[in-house]
């Protein structure tokens, strides 16, 4: 029997018909933007749109994949020349493709010397990248950046050798600036509102830290346009691996896995050329606003509000969540009742054919989206997700009997990670040691405990914090969520919400 082999250009003929490779000529492709953070995100998401595009309008936007936090990419993507096989699933269909628009990866994890030689070449014209909401190192309820954060301070003391993302991109721009001068177009793909303001504002703060002249240059040949992205592309796992060898008969370390769904909404902002993303399906705009709304507070308020209740349920993916009826009638009332009234119109797009779809993609039971990834770095997702439209309703004097629920869930996910609780899963979040210490402080009182946890005003802004409403309803569920019987408040509150719409009149729509 012969060696299984592993996915490389010289097996991309060999491969099975249902393999779809890449329509282009690889060989003839140069590199003309870089990405951050290669994880299963972008190989599934922008890699793939440029991937289109390149088969339907060959250009040099080729992508070099770097990353500054692990994953090692040399032993993986590396080997296979950055080719990797992205599977499309949904329920049983399955639908295999090799991408080929990453040219090269980088590891610059020991030192930021790779990743700032690809950044301040002057053949890279458009960084994209998706480095998770906490590595902007922003402040979640301000946007502004954390000028107290560890590799900040780091960075601002060693400004040739970063650490961070903002330090990365800004050392990156004055070797541009002091070498060819050539503009840049730097992309957030990552899922915080105004992504491209909170980039601007990191790097911007930062470079005035320095106090250089290079703010001034940076406003003048830099663009921080803001996207809204789109599709559910969980970590893989070794299942995944596997089953590209066993149905496809060939190993490849980086496969990717995602739904059909795909979204990507750019702002009209580039500080150069252009890649024709809107020729493959991506729309640019003026204001992107609108839509990373919709999608954060409908889609991704969905999946936090699933994956915390869904664990304290005792239930490991998305699909098994969505799959409980008590759960699965809570998110979609929760969705049209209180968090559609706090979306703006959005063009081409009708709100209840929106959640629809969105919970249709959330019990396709062939993506195994752990609600635990969910759950994870809740404290930065939670603002956009949650607490905006939390503030909406509010401010409309409207209720939150049903939005209420996921912050004290997000905050029961945490509090029973500390000793106190018997840590009873192991979590991964900026702010767990902080609301572990609460919580061990504190025992099981909830009003204490939400007291403590909303004192932290990087994530609850003040004003929030201090409305009754707000607190009310979040120490009430969070009481309940911490007893033996969680899900008992997840259908009281469904009730109440009853009692409540049946008090007041019908608005007209
Ligand atoms: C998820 C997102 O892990 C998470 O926070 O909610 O990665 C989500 O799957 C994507 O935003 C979908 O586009």
């Amino acid at each position: 029997m012969s060696a299984i082999e592993t996915l490389s250009p010289a097996l991309l003929e060999r491969l099975p018909a249902a393999v779809q490779t890449p329509a282009y000529h690889r060989a003839a492709l140069a590199a003309g933007m870089a990405h951050l953070g290669v994880g299963a995100f972008h190989r599934c998401h922008q890699a793939e749109y440029t991937d289109d595009l390149l088969s339907l309008h060959f250009d040099r936007w080729g992508v070099i994949g770097i990353n500054i936090r692990p994953p090692s990419l040399t032993e993986t993507l590396g080997r296979q020349s950055g080719l990797y096989t992205r599977l499309i699933r949904e329920n049983s269909h399955i639908e295999a493709r090799v991408i080929g628009s990453i040219l090269e990866v980088v590891d610059s994890q020991a030192s930021a010397a790779p990743a700032l030689a690809v950044l301040s070449s002057p053949d890279i014209e458009l960084v994209t990248m998706t480095v998770t909401e906490k590595g902007y190192c922003h402040i979640p309820s301000s946007g502004e950046l954390d000028l107290s954060h560890p590799d900040i301070i780091h960075d601002l003391a060693n400004p040739e050798a970063p650490r961070s993302v903002p330090g990365l991109l800004a050392q990156a721009l004055e070797l541009r600036r002091a070498t060819h001068g050539r503009p840049l177009t730097l992309l957030s793909c990552d899922n915080i509102p105004t992504n491209g303001v909170i980039l601007e504002t990191a790097v911007r703060t930062f470079a005035e830290r320095r106090g250089n002249g290079l703010a001034d240059w940076i406003a003048g040949h830099t663009t921080f346009p803001s996207a809204m992205v789109d599709r559910i592309a969980p970590a893989v796992t070794q299942d995944d691996l596997d089953s590209v060898e066993q149905w496809f008969g060939y190993r490849d370390a980086a496969v990717a896995v995602g739904e059909p769904f795909r979204q990507w909404v750019i702002e009209r902002k580039f500080a150069g050329r252009v890649p024709r993303w809107d020729l493959v399906g991506a729309t640019f705009v003026d204001d992107v606003t609108p839509f990373e709304h919709l999608k954060m507070r409908v889609l991704n308020g969905a999946q936090t509000t699933l994956a915390t209740l869904g664990v304290l349920a005792g239930l490991e993916h998305t699909s098994d969540a969505i799959a409980d009826p008590l759960l699965a009638a809570f998110i979609k009332r929760m969705l049209v009742e209180e968090t559609l009234p706090t979306l703006t119109p959005v063009p081409g797009m009708e709100p209840l054919a929106y959640v629809e779809q969105s919970l249709s993609r959330l019990r396709n039971t062939a993506i195994r989206h752990r609600n635990h990834q969910i759950a994870t770095d809740g404290s930065q997702k939670i603002v956009q997700r949650l607490l905006n439209p939390i503030r909406d309703r509010l401010r409309q004097g409207e209720s939150i009997a049903l939005l209420s629920i996921p912050v004290a869930g997000w905050m029961a996910y945490l509090i029973q990670a500390s000793e106190k609780f018997g840590k009873r899963w192991p979590v991964s979040d900026p702010y767990a040691g902080k609301v572990a210490a609460i919580a061990d402080a504190t025992g099981r009182d909830a009003k204490a405990l939400v007291a403590g946890i909303l004192a932290i005003d990087t994530i609850f802004d003040p004003g929030l914090a201090a409305n009754e409403t707000f607190r009310k309803a979040v120490t009430s569920a969070l009481d309940g969520l911490l007893s033996d019987d969680p899900m008992a408040t997840v259908r009281r509150n469904l009730k109440q919400a009853d009692t409540t719409r049946l008090k007041r009149p019908a608005r007209s729509a």
